[in-house]
């Protein structure tokens, strides 16, 4: 078993020696059950357990004094729908902020909601550099404007359609970030390789059987030819961003052989397709 320690002054873990900086993400949620998902499964469970991050919940709720522990409030103007209310959430915010006092850096509160900014690989990159992010997934119809203005640094939406709320997309900022941190992917899925860094979309993948239904493996992935194969991929990367994300491509700059390859693919897509 891995064994790490870590260190609170410089908030560093180190692993069979080497030393790695960790990030700690502060959740502020009604339901902080949902957040067992990533705690538990897969590449961010495996980064929790070893430290690489932390994954605290705060609950608005633990912060009300009433004897129903009320946690929403009626919008001034009128209309259909509640906001969250603001008291306990002021609280759990400044809670939240207090977990790491002891940081170089101060904690960036990012609200999750339709009307942010939206979310792609560039931004994920930027906040991978912070030190610990703070998450306020709002319910309801929302949170009141003055808390936005005044606690919260950066709004962030994970697209154009409506959600029930915002810790999916909480969970969705913290799987993407954790990936990106050095240690979190083994060699065999490396965040290098997978990254939106080059702005082209992955090349097509088989596995066994070399038939199916008729359809064959590209015989070249068969050759053992390595630059064969590289080449192969490449020309499929850009070929398959070509067809399907005309926008990604549009940002890139071709070199000559790139663009060599992609001519050659379109001729061949088009002797195909008509
Ligand atoms: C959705 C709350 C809609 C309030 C337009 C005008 C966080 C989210 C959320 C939610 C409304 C994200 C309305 C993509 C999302 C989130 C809950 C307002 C009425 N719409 N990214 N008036 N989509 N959603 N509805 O929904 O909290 S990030």
């Amino acid at each position: 078993m891995k064994t790490s320690t870590k260190n609170a002054e410089t908030n560093s873990v180190s692993t069979k020696g080497a030393k790695k900086s960790a990030l700690f993400f502060s959740s502020i949620t009604l339901f902080p059950e949902m957040f067992d998902v990533i705690r538990n499964y897969g590449v961010i469970g495996r980064a929790v357990k070893n430290k690489i991050v932390q994954l605290d919940c705060i609950n608005p709720r633990e912060f009300t004094r009433d004897k129903h522990r009320t946690v929403d409030d009626r919008p001034y103007g009128g209309g259909p729908g509640m906001l969250m209310k603001v008291e306990p959430l002021e609280k759990a915010i400044e809670a939240a902020k207090n977990k790491h006092p002891d940081l170089s850096t101060e904690a960036k509160v990012i609200y999750l909601s339709p009307q942010g900014r939206k979310l792609d690989y560039e931004l994920v990159k930027q906040l991978s550099q912070q030190k610990h992010i703070v998450l306020l997934s709002g319910r309801y119809e929302g949170i009141d404007q003055r808390l936005i203005e005044q606690q919260v640094d950066m709004e962030i939406s994970i697209g154009d359609f409506v959600l029930s709320g915002g810790e999916l997309p909480a969970m969705i900022v913290i799987d993407a970030i954790t990936r990106l941190l050095p240690d979190v992917l083994g060699h065999s899925d490396s965040a290098v390789e997978d990254s939106f860094e080059d702005g082209l979309l992955d090349h097509p993948h088989y596995t066994r059987p070399e038939s199916y239904l008729d359809s064959d493996v590209p015989a070249v992935l068969l050759s053992g030819d390595h630059q064969a194969i590289e080449k192969w991929r490449l020309q499929q990367r850009l070929g398959q961003t070509w067809l399907k994300r005309p926008d990604l491509l549009a940002q890139k700059k071709l070199s000559d052989s790139e663009q060599a390859l992609l001519e050659e693919f379109k001729v061949a897509y088009q002797a195909k397709e008509g």
